[in-house]
């Protein structure tokens, strides 16, 4: 029965115009093996053990808990890391730099959790978890502080490079988040121009009215936005004229598929065409993912105005990232990043 109703909610519907594909997770839960008061806790489960297998069903069985017994006791952590030891929260920096002089402009801040017992994890192992249980809004209203502490620290060195935080869906809709960054940026005696806030295109676009508004509300703190990923969120071109928003940030996909004799084939006509469509609505275009010489000289023949990735630099620890400003060498010492434009 199951599979029949996934089966019928799987088939795409119509709706004002849009053909939209429906996703669906079941999870079962059978009384000959669970206890009449665990049924629909376990029924649960199984759903979820449904949606990351990326199956429509699955039936319950005891295994399933052990993995729900592990992100409860993950949960517990981050929320007790956050109150007592958010030190255990890390921010490594990944530099952007101006592909026409080579200078670096900016750096994006990503997090690494030093879990006592698990070691150091990445934010795929528990951002997704802060989002669900909401814990998101501590964690990144901790994040910026210390990030916009590292940027005032630069500056002081005479650095002026901005930051990026990568901000979730969920911050959107907490008016809280804004008030807090509001009083981050001043109590850390930086300019609000310092800090860049990224959000997912395929975040904005999952309710685009809200964003707009949320958006806007950052906007005239003085921040800058950028949208991250883009090309993969499917914007509304209608929706993306009326962003708040001062930067795109083609996704790595786009990057990576840049093989150099740029202008020769469908890839680089795609980011050609966002380029373009960012000049238009006055957004700066940055290119991540970045790897290669040869995708180095093509991001910045098509036109992209700032490059990140790994050929650039890995993000770096605060301190190492500190040492690697103070070294990097000025424009014109880094011939190859202006051999394209030259
Ligand atoms: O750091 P890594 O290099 O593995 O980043 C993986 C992903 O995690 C990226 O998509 C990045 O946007 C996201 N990410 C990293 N740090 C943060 C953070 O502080 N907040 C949120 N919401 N996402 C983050
Ligand atoms: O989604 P977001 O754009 O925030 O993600 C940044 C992610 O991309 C991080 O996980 C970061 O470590 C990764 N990253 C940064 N530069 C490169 C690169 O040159 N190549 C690859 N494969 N990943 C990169
Ligand atoms: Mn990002």
């Amino acid at each position: 029965m199951a599979q029949r109703a996934a089966e019928r909610i799987l088939e795409p519907v119509w709706f004002a115009e849009a053909l939209l594909t429906p996703q669906v997770s079941i999870g079962i839960a059978r009384s000959a093996t669970v206890a009449p008061t665990n049924l629909l806790r376990c029924a649960d489960t199984a759903m979820y053990v449904a949606k990351s297998r990326n199956e429509p069903v699955a039936v319950y069985e005891m295994s399933m808990d052990a993995g729900r017994a592990e992100r409860l006791a993950l949960v517990a952590d981050l929320r007790m890391a956050l109150d007592r030891s958010p030190q255990q929260f890390e921010l490594h920096y990944q530099p952007k730099v101006d592909l026409a002089t080579g200078a670096v402009v900016s750096c994006e801040a990503l997090v690494r959790w030093h879990h006592p017992g698990l070691g150091t994890l990445a934010p795929d192992r528990f951002i997704p978890l802060a989002e669900a249980t909401g814990l998101i809004d501590q964690l990144t209203m901790h994040l910026v502080t210390a990030a916009l502490a590292e940027c005032v620290a630069w500056h002081r060195r005479g650095h002026a490079v901005t930051v990026a935080v990568n901000l979730s869906a969920r911050n959107l809709s907490n008016a809280t988040v804004i008030r807090h960054i509001g009083e981050a940026i001043a109590a850390a005696g930086a300019r609000p121009e310092w800090l860049i806030l990224e959000i997912t295109e395929s975040s904005v676009m999952q309710n685009p009215e809200e964003a707009i508004a949320a958006l806007s509300r950052f906007s005239c703190l003085g921040v800058c936005l950028s949208l991250d990923d883009f090309g993969t969120g499917y914007s509304s071109l209608s929706y993306l004229q009326r962003l708040p928003v001062h930067e795109l940030k083609i996704d790595q996909s786009f990057v990576s598929t840049l093989t150099g004799g740029a202008g020769s084939d469908s890839d680089s006509a795609l980011f050609r065409s966002i380029i373009t469509l960012g000049e238009n609505l006055n957004m700066r275009v940055v290119a991540e993912g970045v790897e290669t010489k040869a995708q180095l000289d093509a991001v910045t023949a098509l036109g992209c105005q700032v490059g990140q990735g790994y050929l650039i630099s890995r993000p770096l620890d605060a301190p190492t990232f500190h040492r690697w400003l103070d070294d990097y060498t000025p424009p014109g010492g880094r011939p190859h990043l202006i051999s394209a434009v030259a």
